[in-house]
């Protein structure tokens, strides 16, 4: 395609964020990639924004590239009659409100789009309401996957294996065989997904069914790390129709950064020494119960390691106000200080597991934490509470880059020692196993981001049917 002074014509790429830090990051990312290429990108984002964290990294993202268009889509009211308005999660409900929006309000706003957009790509939460729209449109529609392919496949097979399984006799009910790849225990499969009644088993059972439509998917992760799903998924034994599958790594971007000059904690970080730090973050939702942040105190200080510890308190950061005093106590807190750094604030993730001195990361393991810790060479303490987070911690360990023990469950419905804590963490930071793996699986990271890597083949590709 050519304009009319004869220059080649951009792609001009439309990117649909949905919600949670989890999904908006990865997209972001997506969008600082196409932008290195040389496309021409319009955001579009829900509001009103349901965290803090997603309107600071929206905020920063638009004043680190000037060149791109915001456009904002304002979500319709919560419906009462709904049968699904009474979600108890945020974060769900929020989809869903999006879903009904975006099918209201989403084609007036691509048709106002000059000049029209050659390709969409959405978060995966809002793909179904996006293909309605644009089935008479001629735009191809991607759709960026926040976890990682092995999450993808059950993704995908899940509707074929639900409607199937009533005639399946000798099944093992321990786990779901999605063909081409390992066996998925159901202990490690997002609770929500084996309680039919769920909104999110819903949204499964139906999103899954129109993954076909769709011309590609982004899935954030490695060759190397996932290569039996991903030839699972190209090669059509996980469920015939899936486009294809366009694996990319994906790493903190300098437009994440804080905009402060003055950051204490790279300033403590600075002071320690390389390797010998444990960080502990567990993402931008996972909140913890009192007693459990008390265990978590007690075993960072049993395990006489220094170390940077992010507590969260409720889920939304809108509404985790009380002070780090009030939720550890002044007592745990002067112990706490003699020996780390603890905060309650957004930190950047990115910026702390680049410094010379973490050695070591106690992750929730949502898959952007898990991709971050692998980008450094960080060795991982798995210790996933809900959701996808098994799986992605199965990933790790089958990686040899970190540690899961097995029997802590699922961290949001367990209270685990602070000693038992302690040791698992002196695990981690003494193993020079882990450490090998994780410099490995860096260096694989690395080389598919380098030039002529996996990253450049897939941009310029789908650059190509673009234009
Ligand atoms: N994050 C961050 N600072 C925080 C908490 C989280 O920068 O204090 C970032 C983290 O680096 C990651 C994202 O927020 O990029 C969280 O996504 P992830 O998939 O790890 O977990 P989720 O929050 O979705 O459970
Ligand atoms: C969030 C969550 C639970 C959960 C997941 C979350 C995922 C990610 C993949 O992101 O599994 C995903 C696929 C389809 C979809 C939403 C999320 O509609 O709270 O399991």
């Amino acid at each position: 395609m050519s304009s009319s002074n004869g220059t080649h014509r951009l792609p001009q790429v439309v990117l649909l964020t949905s919600s949670g830090a989890g999904h908006l990051t990865p997209l972001l990312r997506v969008a600082a990639l196409l932008l290195h290429h040389n496309c021409q990108i319009t955001l579009i984002t829900c509001h009103p924004i349901l965290t803090l964290a997603e309107s600071q990294l929206i905020s920063k993202f638009l004043s680190a590239f000037p060149q791109v268009k915001e456009k904002q889509l304002h979500l319709l009211p919560h419906d009462p009659n709904n049968v699904n308005s009474n979600i108890d999660d945020p974060f769900l409900l929020q989809w869903e409100t999006a879903r009904r929006s975006v099918r209201h309000l989403l084609l007036p706003l691509l048709l106002s789009l000059s000049p029209f957009p050659s390709a969409l790509v959405s978060d995966v939460t809002l793909f179904p309401s996006v293909i309605e729209i644009t089935e008479n449109l001629n735009l191809p529609v991607y759709v960026q996957f926040p976890s990682c392919a092995r999450m993808f496949c059950l993704f995908a097979y899940f509707s074929a294996y639900m409607t199937s399984s009533s005639t399946r006799s000798n099944d093992n009910n321990d786990v779901i065989e999605i063909p081409g790849v390992w066996p998925m225990a159901k202990s490690t499969v997002p609770p929500l997904l084996l309680e039919p009644k769920s909104i999110f088993y819903s949204i499964f059972m139906e999103d899954s069914k129109k993954i076909p439509k769709l011309s590609g998917i982004f899935i954030p992760t490695l060759e190397t790390l996932e290569s039996e799903s991903l030839t699972a998924l190209n090669s059509g034994k996980v469920v015939d129709g899936v486009p294809p599958i366009y694996p990319i790594v994906l790493m903190p971007c300098d437009f994440e950064k804080h905009l402060q000059e003055e950051n204490k904690i790279m300033k403590w970080l600075d002071n320690q020494s390389p390797r010998s730090v444990v960080y502990m973050n567990f993402g931008s939702k996972a909140a913890m119960s009192r007693k459990q942040i008390k265990e978590i105190g007690n075993g960072l200080i049993t395990s006489a390691y220094p170390f940077l510890w992010v507590v969260k308190d409720k889920e939304l950061d809108k509404e985790d106000t009380e002070s780090l005093n009030e939720v550890l106590g002044n007592d745990l807190m002067e112990k706490l200080e003699r020996k780390g750094l603890v905060v309650k604030e957004w930190v950047n993730q990115g910026e702390i597991l680049g410094h010379e001195a973490v050695g070591g990361f106690v992750s929730h393991c949502g898959w952007n934490s898990v991709l971050e810790a692998i980008w450094h060479g960080v060795r991982l303490l798995a210790w996933p509470p809900k959701g996808d987070q098994k799986v992605n911690a199965e990933a790790i360990d089958r990686g040899g880059f970190g540690l899961w023990t097995r029997t802590w469950g699922w961290a949001a419905e367990m209270v685990v020692k602070g000693e038992e804590l302690g040791e698992r963490i002196k695990e981690m930071m003494t193993s020079e196993e882990l450490k090998l793996r994780a410099e490995h699986i860096r260096v694989e990271a690395r080389k598919a981001v380098g030039d002529g890597g996996s990253n450049e083949i897939v941009i310029k590709e789908l650059i190509e049917k673009w234009k």
